[in-house]
């Protein structure tokens, strides 16, 4: 048993073979991140490749993306496991037209593990619904996720929006931003006031923002 194992499973569309190696992985100790990492996303990136290469298609994506919410609902307690009282308040979701949610989980996994509050309004979200949840929960941090280029001017419009809310509302939210096809320089350009490469990334982030 070892962690390119549940690279295979993934790569079979498995769930249950994610379940039951994942949860071995987990009970042998190995470290959370190589699982994710080497296991589970390695897998997905492969997937990722095949399709743009024409040798898979959507239904096995999605059946990939299921094997892998299996494997994290395994991990999920492991990395939300924390006593500590909330640094902050985020706000997060996969912007409008964009229904990819595994990074955008993850990242909102590792940051309720960091000690912030978490409002995840899933995938789909327009600015409106990131400034409303904003208001409501007094949120510091509102995390936009996006994986497709498409997205990209999704994030530049809702940054403009969000930046009109906070004059006009009285509210002081930071915008943070994330996805592969999503850059630093890209984030400056639009006026966020970061990006993160990663869900640690984010973290990093996060906690430099709320400060
Ligand atoms: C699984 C998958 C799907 C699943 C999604 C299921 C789900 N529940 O998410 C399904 C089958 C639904 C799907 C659909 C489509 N997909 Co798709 N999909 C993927 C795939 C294989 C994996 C994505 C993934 O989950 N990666 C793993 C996670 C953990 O990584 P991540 O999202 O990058 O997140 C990390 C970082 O980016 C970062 N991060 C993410 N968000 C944020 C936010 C913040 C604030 C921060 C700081 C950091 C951060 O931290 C995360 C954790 O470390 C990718 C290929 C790939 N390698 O990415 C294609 C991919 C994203 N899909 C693609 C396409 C084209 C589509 C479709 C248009 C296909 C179609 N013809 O219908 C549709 C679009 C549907 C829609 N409207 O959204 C393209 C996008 C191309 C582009 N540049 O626009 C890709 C790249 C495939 C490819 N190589 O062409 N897809």
């Amino acid at each position: 048993m070892s962690v390119s194992d549940i690279y295979t499973a993934v790569s079979e569309y498995d769930d249950e073979k994610v379940t039951e190696l994942v949860n071995a992985e987990v009970a042998a100790g190995t470290d959370v991140q190589t699982i994710l990492n080497d296991g589970m996303i390695a897998a997905l990136d492969e997937i990722g490749r095949k399709f743009s290469e024409g040798t898979l298609f959507v239904p096995e994506m999605l059946m990939a993306a299921e094997a892998v919410q299996a494997g994290l609902e395994i991990i999920r307690p492991l990395l939300i496991d924390t006593g500590v009282k909330p640094v902050g308040c985020v706000v997060i979701g996969t912007v409008k037209g964009d229904l990819h949610d595994i990074g955008k989980n993850l990242v909102a996994m590792m940051l309720e593990g960091a000690g912030f509050k978490i409002v995840d309004l899933g995938t789909d979200v327009d600015a409106d619904q990131f400034i409303d949840a904003a208001h409501e929960n007094e949120a510091d941090l509102i995390a936009m996720s996006g994986l497709l280029t498409t997205s990209m001017p999704e994030m530049e419009k809702a940054v403009v929006v969000i930046d009109e809310a906070n004059s006009t509302r009285n509210m002081n939210v930071k915008v943070m931003v994330g996805g592969p096809p999503v850059s630093q320089d890209f984030a400056e350009r639009i006026g966020a006031s970061g990006y993160g490469i990663d869900a640690p990334g984010a973290v990093d982030l996060a906690r430099g923002l709320v400060q």
